[in-house]
């Protein structure tokens, strides 16, 4: 120690500040390091915890359906089941946006033969569109799309090649098939196109089972 002083005397009393400034360098550099380093790991953490997970953005890009199912005592089958969604780009601008199928009331106990019909906008299917900004607004009632019956699935086809595409929604109720009409309307041709069915249909699928270049509808039934 005392050679080391001997050594900084010897340099004189302008070399002490020189000294305080080096050490400050060193220590600033040392704390940005480890600084960096600490940060380096909370970002590893993070993106280590964001794989993998799925984030509930719903509310907050505007996506407020609830799926309603009747509560009778009887509990029917319908009102034991989900519903239908699709993802689809109905207005060609190269965002997908939504489509949800509903359910409908039931009265407890329900009547054989009962039709089930939807009562109200809490019941209607709803459709929304995704804006520019990622956020969706919902466009129903413009697009026609409320439905009717106890909804259960949803089929996206462009069944008649005029580039938009299209849906056929099943229900316990009435099957519909919507033509889009590419101004953010549909038209509900089921009964031009005899493809209405009865009593309870669930899934459907478009597909073109003959290679004609026209799509073809597959529609499964369930129970009586
Ligand atoms: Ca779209
Ligand atoms: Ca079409």
């Amino acid at each position: 120690m005392k050679h080391s002083f001997g050594n900084w005397s010897q340099l004189g009393s302008a070399a002490f500040p020189v000294f305080i400034v080096l050490c400050a360098i060193v220590f600033f550099a040392s704390a940005s390091l480890i600084g960096g380093a600490e940060n380096s790991q909370k970002t590893n953490t993070l993106d280590s915890a964001a794989l993998g997970r799925f984030v509930d953005v719903s509310q907050r890009l505007g996506v407020n359906f609830q799926h309603q199912a009747s509560h009778t005592s009887k509990k029917y089958l319908p009102e034991t089941m989900g519903s239908g969604v699709a993802l689809f780009d109905y207005d060609n601008d190269g965002r997908l946006d939504i489509f949800f199928v509903n359910g409908a009331p039931l009265s407890d106990p329900t009547p054989k033969g009962t039709i089930p019909q939807k009562t109200g906008p809490k019941y209607w299917n709803r459709l929304y569109h995704q804006k520019a900004d990622g956020t969706f607004e919902d466009v129903t009632e413009k697009a026609g799309l409320q439905g009717t019956g106890y909804g259960m699935g949803v089929a996206v086809g462009d069944y008649d090649n005029d580039g938009y595409e299209d849906l056929y929604v099943t229900a316990y109720g009435g099957n519909k098939l919507y033509h889009n009409n590419g101004d953010g309307t549909f038209s509900d041709v089921t009964a031009k196109a005899g493809v209405g069915g009865s009593g309870w249909s669930t899934s459907a699928a478009w597909v073109d089972l003959d290679g004609d270049g026209f799509l073809d509808l597959v529609v499964l039934r369930y129970l009586e």
